[in-house]
């Protein structure tokens, strides 16, 4: 005969969602999100959702081609094709409060945040001028300043370090939320649910995001993963889930107002997937054979995020002509940033020995 089950204690923690409603409804946020999945945005608001991404996309081609001419050393990991999913969500919040950590792809990330393509493209290269005095590189570049915590290379790594971010905005009480993205590989990683757990525990103010960028380096997730529709993933920590189209910026950014709004009133926290697709390999090292070259093509046929902008803002009426000044504007921006790396210094050697322990000991 079956056990019966154990009659149910109320949980000591301050999660009211685990002590109030027994049925935890995954899908709450999902049902108002597909009422309207499209942020209502002005015509401002649309071109300069096209200008962010398109500067991601056109700093990324540079990057590609510096890291192709030797001027990039290491790895580098492009975000091309992902843009949508980091200006989606990066436009909705409060770069005065919020804080944002991510893995490795984070060029994009750095750039939706506002920060300068000079200081970034400068860190890649690494010189002096960087975002990090030309020591992080590509994939560790860090500006507390601007409340961005990185840049991780260990898969997975920054999502319980969102956690420790998210709770110091809790503690602090600065009304501050994070924003945790990581890949649909890292989703497969232990500390990444003993993270959900803590959050939703102490109801810290954070939106985890899995960017699903349909592989995991080599690896596709349906090959890698039992449970592919990754919002679910916080069904055991009672953590509500999203499912996006990481593809259409307007609906990324319907998402975090759905989403944030939950997180800033104190509801505790959000797992968002948004699916989209990488274009390049997974680094420039990477020659991307474990896919073919017509499924790549679909993608950027048929789903790209820049076009799809693009061709909203025509059937609003804006000419070819004036978007492509603004495509143009930004080449030059980009070649800029490009010439002020090349032409930066790089660190002094004095420099081993600085940022390596907070205190001297
Ligand atoms: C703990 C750890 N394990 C393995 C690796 C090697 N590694 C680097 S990237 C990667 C795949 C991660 O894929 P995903 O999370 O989907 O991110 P994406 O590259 O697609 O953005 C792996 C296994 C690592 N850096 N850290
Ligand atoms: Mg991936």
């Amino acid at each position: 005969m079956a056990k019966k089950p154990a009659a149910k204690k109320a949980p000591k923690a301050d999660n009211p969602a685990a002590i109030d409603d027994p049925d935890f409804d995954l899908n709450s946020l999902q049902e108002a999100f597909e009422k309207n999945k499209t942020f209502d945005a002005s015509e401002e608001q649309m071109l300069k959702f096209y200008e962010q991404m398109l500067l991601i996309r056109r700093f990324e081609e540079r990057a590609g081609q510096l890291y192709g001419l030797g001027l990039i050393g290491g790895f580098c990991h492009l975000y091309i094709g992902q843009e949508a999913v980091a200006i989606g969500l990066q436009t909705a919040l409060d770069g005065d409060r919020d804080s944002v950590i991510t893995g490795y792809r984070d060029h994009g990330h750095m750039l939706a945040y506002g920060l300068d393509p000079k200081v970034i493209m400068a860190e890649l290269t690494g010189r002096q001028a960087g975002i990090s005095k030309g020591k992080g590189g590509s994939m560790h570049m860090f500006s507390t300043e601007h409340k961005f915590y990185g840049g991780h290379g260990i898969v997975g790594a920054q999502v319980p370090l969102g956690a420790g971010l998210a709770f110091a905005h809790k503690y602090n009480e600065d009304g501050g939320m994070t924003l945790a993205y990581f890949g649909d590989g890292a989703a497969n990683q232990g500390q990444v649910y003993e993270a959900f757990n803590m959050a939703a525990l102490w109801n810290l103010p954070i939106c985890f995001v899995v960017e699903d960028n349909q592989y995991a380096m080599g690896t596709a997730t349906k090959r890698s993963s039992a449970e592919t529709r990754f919002y679910r993933r916080g069904t055991s920590f009672r953590i509500p889930g999203m499912e996006v189209n990481g593809m259409d910026v307007l609906e990324v950014r319907q998402a975090a107002e759905v989403a944030f709004k939950h997180v800033r009133e104190g509801n505790g926290p959000v797992l968002m997937e948004c699916n989209t697709y990488r274009y390049r390999g997974h680094s420039m090292s990477d020659p991307a054979k474990y896919r073919t070259r017509e499924e790549v093509q679909d993608q950027k046929d048929h789903h790209d995020p820049i076009e799809r902008i693009k061709k909203q803002l025509i059937e609003k009426g804006k000419s070819e002509d004036e978007l492509k000044d603004i495509d143009k504007g930004i080449r030059a921006q980009v070649s800029d940033a490009a010439d002020f790396a090349e032409n930066s210094p790089e660190p002094d050697a004095s420099e081993l020995y600085t940022d390596v322990l907070v205190e001297e000991y």
